[in-house]
């Protein structure tokens, strides 16, 4: 089932707090009006006046705004509107993003590397270990004095990044740092979720239980004897489509590059912040953790300017990136949060070019100063939290300016759908969040929740890119686990990466092509298409961070 049919009705099909703003897409047609209906009696239970037809200028298609918001009764509903089908189903209650957040949190359990997944953690997708990465190579690029090519090292644990089986440190810095800000803003209700992972029970909150299992990788990627950080390991080349078990390629650690070091040192120095409450269990933790940092630190100023260039023999992903400095930003505001040093905090401080409006695996300023604005009584100087909360309106009013003007409602630009455009989305939900738990001016957080609904199905193909939540939503990622595990149903909880018109798989995608290059309607829900349909972890993470916060500030 390749092309999605046009949407009809768009709505977010797990649906809406009682409190939050409820809206719809409706294809302009002829009627003004528009109901809200009970799903199970067909009562019309609320009653409206679509906003004004316009033309979205990433899909071609004119729509029109339905806002219901001031329904708060809870229930299941349809959104109706004379000479359409009726939107799909959707709910009003307390907790409608509750089951969403922890599979989207379980989803990197089932994504696990070197651990053999039994039925009572995964169900049907249980599996055998693959990847004990107990015995990798050093690559080449990556050879020292004292780890020569061809050294084996230890270096198990972590999450495969996606698609493919390979870790990456610069992907694994945004997403493991953005579950640990999830964690840190919102305790409350991550101590209360409940994901089922190995070491539930043990009183560490799960998602925490989670994101340890990435640290336990990362920390290994560290070189004891420089203290730089190689940027991957990988395969040479890119798996086939089979289970991890049966991936038994030889896996490298491949290069030490600065940006790996930066993100190594920003996530450890997170870590040992957010963790900290938790180390009895693990006693040192945080002291190790911070020291790993600086160390790494160290290493990218000696060497800051020390870019990822793909050997001749390794042909898996690069995130390669060739500006460095917001990752010195990055490391530098979480190294200044916990030492006060004022090396750290001149670095934290230096100002950005323009405005942000979101972070990504390449752009990373914006995470330091999500923790700046959020650790202002820990700083030293707590005025230099204002620096951040600058930036962060400065990027959230962009994003609200844009989301008042687009016909979709929407903080997307046009511009913004290129590979893994739902995480875009998601990401600039995060930066809005920020703005909102600075200021509490309602319209940042209804941005976000726009957001969430365009990803839940409020999208011109009225698909949820959620593998198995919503009526319709993603069936065939590109996910080695979901095409070989003889399961029809995807691997749940996983973000599709969503539509994306530079369509840089189209070659790979033999039988089958986009419907469109509408930039929304570009997406191919087919195993082929990894520019359009893989799953990723620096695309769940937002999907993590703003279904918590959208539950946890709308009560
Ligand atoms: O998310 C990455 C995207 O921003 C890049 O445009 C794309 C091509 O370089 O690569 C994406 O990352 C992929 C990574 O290289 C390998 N694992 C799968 C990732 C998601 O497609």
């Amino acid at each position: 089932g390749a092309a999605h049919a046009a949407a009809g009705i768009e709505v977010n099909q797990l649906g809406f707090l009682p409190a939050a703003q409820k809206l719809a897409v409706v294809p302009a047609g002829a009627n003004e009006r528009f109901k809200v209906v009970d799903a199970g009696s067909g009562k019309t239970v609320f009653e409206g006046t679509l906003g004004p037809a316009a033309t979205w200028d990433a899909s071609g298609e004119r729509v029109r705004i339905a806002d219901f918001s001031g329904l708060r009764t809870a229930g299941s509903y349809r959104v109706a509107v004379a000479g359409q089908p009726d939107s799909p189903v959707f709910a009003i209650g307390a907790e409608p993003y509750r089951a969403l957040d922890a599979g989207a949190i379980h989803a990197y359990t089932l994504n696990r590397a070197s651990i053999a997944l039994d039925a009572r953690v995964a169900g049907p997708y249980a599996r055998p270990l693959g990847h004990p990465d107990d015995k990798v190579l050093v690559h080449e690029s990556a050879a020292s004095a004292k780890r020569p090519a061809g050294t084996v090292i230890s270096s198990p644990k972590g999450w495969y990044d996606a698609g493919d089986y390979n870790k990456y440190i610069v992907n694994s810095g945004i997403s493991t740092y953005t579950l640990l800000a999830a964690y840190e803003h919102f305790p409350a209700w991550f101590d209360k979720l409940a994901v089922n992972v190995p070491e539930s029970g043990n009183g560490v909150p799960d998602l925490l239980n989670e994101v340890q299992w990435n640290l336990d990788w990362m920390i290994t990627m560290q070189d004891p004897d420089d203290g730089g950080v190689y940027h991957k390991l990988t395969n040479k080349s890119f798996d086939g489509m089979v289970m991890p078990d049966r991936a038994t390629a030889p896996r490298y650690v491949v290069q030490k590059t600065t940006t790996a070091a930066l993100d190594f040192a920003a996530v450890m120095a997170t870590a040992s912040r957010v963790l900290a409450p938790f180390d009895a269990k693990a006693p040192g933790r945080s002291q190790r953790y911070l020291a790993a940092a600086e160390r790494a630190w160290r290493w990218a100023v000696d060497h800051p300017a020390v870019l990822y260039r793909q050997p001749a023999d390794i042909q898996t992903g690069t995130y390669g990136d060739e500006k460095v400095d917001d990752e010195f930003s990055w490391a530098a505001a979480e190294l200044y949060i916990a030492t006060g040093k004022d090396e750290y905090r001149s670095r934290a401080l230096a100002q950005a070019a323009g405005v942000q409006t979101e972070p990504g695996w390449s752009d990373v300023r914006p995470l330091g100063w999500i923790s700046l604005a959020q650790q202002r009584a820990r700083l030293k100087n707590p005025a230099d939290g204002d620096v951040a909360r600058t930036h962060i309106l400065a990027a959230a009013d962009t994003l609200l300016a844009r989301w008042q003007a687009s016909p979709a409602r929407l903080s997307l630009a046009k511009s913004d759908f290129v590979w893994g455009s739902n995480a875009v989305l998601l990401n600039q939900a995060m930066m809005l969040v920020q703005a909102y738990r600075l200021t509490n001016k309602a319209d940042y957080l209804n941005a976000a929740q726009s957001a969430l609904d365009y990803t839940l199905g409020r999208n011109p193909l009225g698909i949820s890119y959620v593998t198995g939540f919503g009526t319709r939503s993603t069936l065939h990622p590109h996910h080695r686990p979901s095409e070989a595990d003889g399961i029809a149903a995807p691997v749940p909880g996983w973000l599709a990466g969503g539509p994306n018109p530079g369509q840089q798989d189209a070659k790979d995608c033999k039988d089958v092509s986009y419907a469109s290059k509408q930039p929304a309607l570009s997406y191919l829900d087919h195993g082929c298409s990894y520019a359009s349909n893989e799953i990723a972890i620096n695309w769940n993470a937002p999907l993590v961070y703003v279904a918590a916060a959208l539950q946890a500030l709308q009560r």
